[in-house]
């Protein structure tokens, strides 16, 4: 199968092509498309060298499925065009997320809702997509009815400038990457993407939206606050749910045993906690400090770990693929 990944040479389009590789997903042929400028640049996959093309040639060669995390605006200009030629588009930008037309799907939740007519599909949020595959189950049985989750969010999530500036701040190097309007090192910042006019910031206001649309159900209501940390690895979240229906927790443990994609991590008698350094590399979804909240009836404290660039993007784009394979709305 043709397979176009769009924004080939950033951190997200190079877990791409890990995770396409790693899951034998079946690539005859790469397209690997990135800016002008990097035309002609090579790029090793799967033991061959491949030349980054452009967008034109990309789209002329009518790859099955092109992935796509190379900006909004990007997306909104060129998936379209792949569309046209018959390709299918998976998109981790915010450019479709919210539009009615278009699927947003995380596969253990709502893979079923592909058809055949979907050519361009969104890929959540990262911060989104570990909360949601967290809390699956437990809303399936139980009905969130009222999300609060504060993020604890890695600089690889707005990508290789800030990751950039975190190393040159911390090793004490002239800070030539200046990614944050503050220093990042030995500091956070309560500021992901920008202010709207609620006081919220656009991150926050992805997760309040996308989980409503993800979930199909306009009246859970959900509020967040998205801080950045100086954190490789993955983003965390402390989450509390209230649900409609009264809960066990050990049956919660047993339903989060039961989840796909989540990971149960949860003995802290003996430290054991979800941390970013042990999600980084994973796919899965990893849960713990599972608690009470003692305030309020039918409540859940849980703490809730990622890797942004493999479950909150890449490997999410490319699982969808791997149902749409399943579901032969792809031709190999
Ligand atoms: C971030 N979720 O972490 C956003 C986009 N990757 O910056």
């Amino acid at each position: 199968m043709k397979v176009a990944v769009v924004g080939a040479t950033g951190l997200v389009g190079g877990e791409m092509l890990k995770v396409l590789a790693e899951r034998n997903f079946p690539v005859t042929e790469l397209l690997p498309v990135a800016s002008e400028k990097s035309v002609g640049q090579e790029i090793e996959f799967q033991g061959k060298k491949y030349k980054v093309v452009s967008m034109d040639d990309a789209i002329a060669a009518r790859p099955a499925v092109a992935i796509f995390s190379a900006g909004g605006s990007i997306s909104k200009e060129q998936a379209p065009r792949f569309a046209e030629v018959g390709t299918v588009v998976i998109d981790n930008s915010s450019a479709w997320r919210m539009d009615p037309t278009k699927k947003l799907v995380v596969p253990e939740i709502n893979a079923k809702e592909l058809t055949a007519d979907d050519k361009i599909i969104a890929n959540p949020n990262c911060s989104t997509i570990q909360m949601v595959v967290a809390l699956n189950k437990l809303h399936e049985t139980y009905k969130a009815q009222r999300i609060v989750v504060s993020t604890y969010q890695s600089v690889t999530g707005t990508g290789k400038k800030a990751v950039d500036q975190l190393m040159q701040e911390r090793s004490g190097a002239e800070v030539t990457s200046q990614a944050y309007p503050h220093r990042i090192d030995l500091n956070v910042l309560p500021h992901i993407d920008v202010f709207e006019d609620n006081g919220y910031t656009k991150e926050e206001m992805k997760m309040v939206k996308e989980t409503k649309k993800i979930f199909g159900d306009d009246n859970i209501r959900v509020t967040a606050t998205t801080v950045r940390i100086p954190v490789m690895g993955g983003h965390s979240e402390a989450v509390n749910v209230e649900f409609a229906e009264e809960f066990d927790l050990e049956q919660v443990r047993e339903l989060l045993r039961q989840t796909e994609g989540v990971e149960l991590v949860d003995d802290v008698k003996n430290n054991v906690y979800p941390m970013p350094k042990d999600a980084h590399g994973k796919d899965a979804v990893l849960v713990g400090r599972l608690r009470r909240d003692e305030t309020q009836p039918r409540t859940l404290n849980m703490w809730v770990v990622a890797d942004n660039l493999r479950k909150g993007a890449a490997t999410n784009a490319v699982q969808i693929a791997e149902k749409m394979l399943e579901m032969g709305l792809l031709q190999e």
